[in-house]
């Protein structure tokens, strides 16, 4: 499915690509982006799309109105019982999940409320960057229920557990420069800048190897779920994938010619 044809069927979610970066908006202002059943779902038809578009090098993820995302939506939510609950939470993990393998950078632009399950959708990018405006929490503890869209995992993964713990037990919501304190965001900018410093950002990663893009995600991601002689014998492994790549020779035969990579 192209671009146009996929573009045409989402109704939560906008899509557009623009020098080579596929930019999500979320776009369900009147519940504040929040993540029902259908967004989910367009989330997944994006991503497949996303990993096999050779035109798209990246991804942008950012939010229409006030919020990145609010959340999981509570609406849909409500009748739910005990697997109802737990079939919905495995469902935006594997929505997740697809986001965070993606072979491809993808930074996420937030640009409002990132709570709950909009926070958790940040986690899975590689890049958080915040507008001013920007309000990170996970409320969840307030409803009952705990972070499942993997807040319990991810969150303390990135930022340590004993902040995380402070934000999950608390629920309260963190500003854009208290997340940048925690290291939870790389970045704040005013909030007109956000997509112009998300898209630079891309920018600069797009002038780089994108078979060792790959490779270090995969390096990153997979090898801190290791003990570190398994992680290095990951890394090792990966290396090794990397010499055998045209890449290789493009980047070491520009250095050495006093060039500039031309990769892609
Ligand atoms: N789900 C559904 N609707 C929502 C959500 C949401 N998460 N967030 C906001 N809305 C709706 C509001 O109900 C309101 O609708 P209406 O206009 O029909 O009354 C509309 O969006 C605008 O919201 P507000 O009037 O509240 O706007 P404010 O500017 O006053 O406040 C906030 C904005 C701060 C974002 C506020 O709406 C809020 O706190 N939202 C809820 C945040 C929250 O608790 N999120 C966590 C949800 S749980 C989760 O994400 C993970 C759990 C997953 C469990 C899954 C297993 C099943």
């Amino acid at each position: 499915m192209g671009l146009q044809e996929l573009s045409a069927k989402l109704e939560c979610i906008k899509i557009e690509v623009e020098n080579n970066i596929l930019i999500v908006t979320m776009n369900r202002p009147k519940a504040m982006n929040a993540l029902n059943s259908q967004t989910l779902d367009e989330l997944h038809a994006i991503f497949d799309f996303a990993a096999k578009e050779d035109e798209v090098y990246g991804i942008i993820l950012t939010g229409e109105g006030k919020a990145f995302v609010a959340g999981a939506d509570i609406v849909q939510m409500k009748p739910y019982k005990s697997e109802d609950g737990r079939d919905y939470a495995g469902y935006a993990q594997s929505t997740f999940d697809k986001i965070e393998d993606i072979e491809k950078p993808v930074i996420a632009a937030v640009n409002g409320y990132a709570l709950g399950g909009g926070c958790e959708l940040s986690l899975s990018c590689d890049i958080r960057i915040a507008s001013e405006k920007a309000q990170f929490g996970q409320p969840e503890v307030t409803l009952g229920i705990i972070p499942c869209f993997g807040g319990t995992q991810r969150l303390p993964r990135l930022i340590g557990p004993g902040f995380a713990k402070q934000m999950i037990y608390s629920g309260k919501f963190v500003s854009a420069e208290e997340a940048l304190r925690y290291g939870l965001v790389n970045k704040v900018v005013a909030h007109e800048d956000l997509l112009a410093e998300a898209k630079a950002m891309m920018a600069d990663i797009f002038k780089v190897s994108p078979v060792a893009i790959k490779y270090a995600k995969l390096a990153i991601n997979k090898g801190g779920d290791l003990d570190l002689t398994n992680a290095l014998e990951f890394e090792k492994g990966l290396v090794g994938l990397c010499f055998a790549t045209e890449d290789k020779e493009i980047g070491m035969d520009a250095f050495l010619n006093k060039e500039k990579p031309a990769f892609r």
